[in-house]
């Protein structure tokens, strides 16, 4: 049993309980957090480590949405607006995948860590990834994507989608745990949909969709017109109509069945009731937002419909960074609206407790048995007001500097 002692302990449980000097008392599961002073005394047996002055102690991060898959982008993709970075990236896919690289992405995996993600949502689209994350020190929900619109194609579609899910069921352990990822409505065929939550409901797989995510796809849904009609689709077939007859149409595929709705930055009211109404999540990429769609969800109207929010940074298709501190901090910068300290409250408890949620996981919060993945790092100054606390450990943390997962030491 292990006890580890910090100036401040964020449990990023229900209440967002803070115990200044507090202590964590651990094995795999969490036994009990608290005063240093009680905990001390209740478990006198345990191994007991001080951590140094400014010590933080909170729960592993999580990041719930990333594309390891596309991480040899640096500027291949267009950047600005969504058709032009889509188009980019059907010009690209071969490029970017051939350009992958396992080593890379191994050490990708290693600088999360130390940034002190513990836990991610990983989007595989080829299968190319598998080995890599099965072999990581996190936890990785392993995402298989199916994708496809074309009727002619989509038997065969489905099969090597199948294919791919089978590979990771058999690999599936406590660390590495399969799931699906449906692409989108606008690239994903109804037929394919449906198996793909049929498959989650028969093996009980968590569901990851990309959904109203730019103008484009407001207006291609509702209208069947704008810039996915002239500038995507048009190159393809100029009759092609959108597959699902409204958002909501396409929504109700996944009652029943765990799902993150990744962006949902132009979902309308009546589809947010709905992904409320069936306890779906909303996973927000505030970086990827602004450089493919320029624009960013409304978290003031999610917080109102009470829609449990995950955070994520998105591939490197989207993004400079794979870090959720540095995720944390721009949303910070580009939600101007929304008042400070409770915005760096709400993304703390979205990079923890509200991810761990989102993707079915007993992590993300520091209480018991709870899974003992936990950080710790040092302010270098504590806030004179403490009512910046949460927003000081967003501007002032980039690494860690002790990671535990399981209640195993990883740094
Ligand atoms: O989340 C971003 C933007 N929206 C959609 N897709 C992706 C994102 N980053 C990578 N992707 C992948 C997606 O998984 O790009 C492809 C899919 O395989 C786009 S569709 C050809
Ligand atoms: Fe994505």
């Amino acid at each position: 049993m292990n006890i580890l002692c910090a100036d401040f302990v964020l449990t990023c449980n229900d209440n967002f309980d803070i115990f200044y000097n507090g202590a964590i008392c651990f094995e795999k599961e969490i036994v009990d957090v608290g005063n240093k002073d009680d905990i001390l005394k209740k478990y006198k047996n345990a191994k007991i480590t001080e951590l140094p002055k400014n010590s933080v102690l909170m729960p592993g991060l999580v990041n719930a949405h990333t594309h390891l898959e596309f991480s040899s982008n640096i500027a291949t993709l267009t950047y600005g607006s969504f058709i032009p970075w889509l188009n980019s990236v059907i010009q690209n896919r071969e490029i970017l995948r051939e350009k992958y690289s396992e080593s890379k992405t191994e050490k990708l995996l290693d600088d999360m860590l130390k940034s002190g993600v513990t836990t991610l949502g990983n989007i595989s689209s080829f299968g190319i990834d598998l080995l890599v994350c099965k072999k990581s020190k996190q936890k990785i929900v392993y995402f298989a994507e199916a994708i496809g619109s074309v009727a002619l194609a989509l038997d065969a579609l489905y099969s090597d989608f199948k294919a791919r899910v089978y590979e990771a069921l058999d690999l599936k352990d406590e660390k590495f745990i399969p799931a699906l990822s449906v692409h989108s409505p606008y690239s994903t065929h109804p037929i394919i949909t449906k198996k793909v939550v049929e498959l989650a409901k028969n093996k009980n797989l968590i569901i990851s969709t990309h959904f109203m995510e730019s103008y484009a796809e407001r207006c291609w849904i509702d209208n069947a017109n704008g810039e996915f009609k002239d500038k995507f689709f048009n190159n393809f077939n100029p009759d092609i109509k959108p597959m699902y007859e409204s958002g909501l149409e396409f929504l109700k595929f996944f009652d029943g069945v765990k799902t993150l709705f990744t962006h949902s930055v132009f979902a309308n009211e009546s589809e947010l009731e709905f992904i409320k109404s069936i306890n779906a999540s909303i996973t927000h990429c505030p970086t990827s937002n602004r450089l493919l769609v320029n624009d960013k969800l409304n978290l003031q109207n999610i917080k109102e419909k009470n829609i449990l929010l995950s955070l994520g940074t998105d591939g490197l298709s989207s993004n400079t960074s794979l870090n959720l501190w540095v995720e944390m901090r721009n949303a910070i910068y580009l939600h101007t609206n929304d008042e400070i300290d409770s915005l760096a409250k709400t993304l703390i408890l979205s990079s923890t407790n509200f991810g761990a949620k989102a993707l079915g996981l007993k992590i993300g919060q520091l209480d018991k048995n709870y899974q003992s993945d936990i950080i710790s790092f040092c302010l270098e100054e504590i806030p004179k007001n403490i009512s910046n606390l949460c927003l000081q450990i967003i501007l002032q943390t980039k690494s860690v500097d002790l990671i535990y997962i399981n209640g195993e030491k990883v740094i």
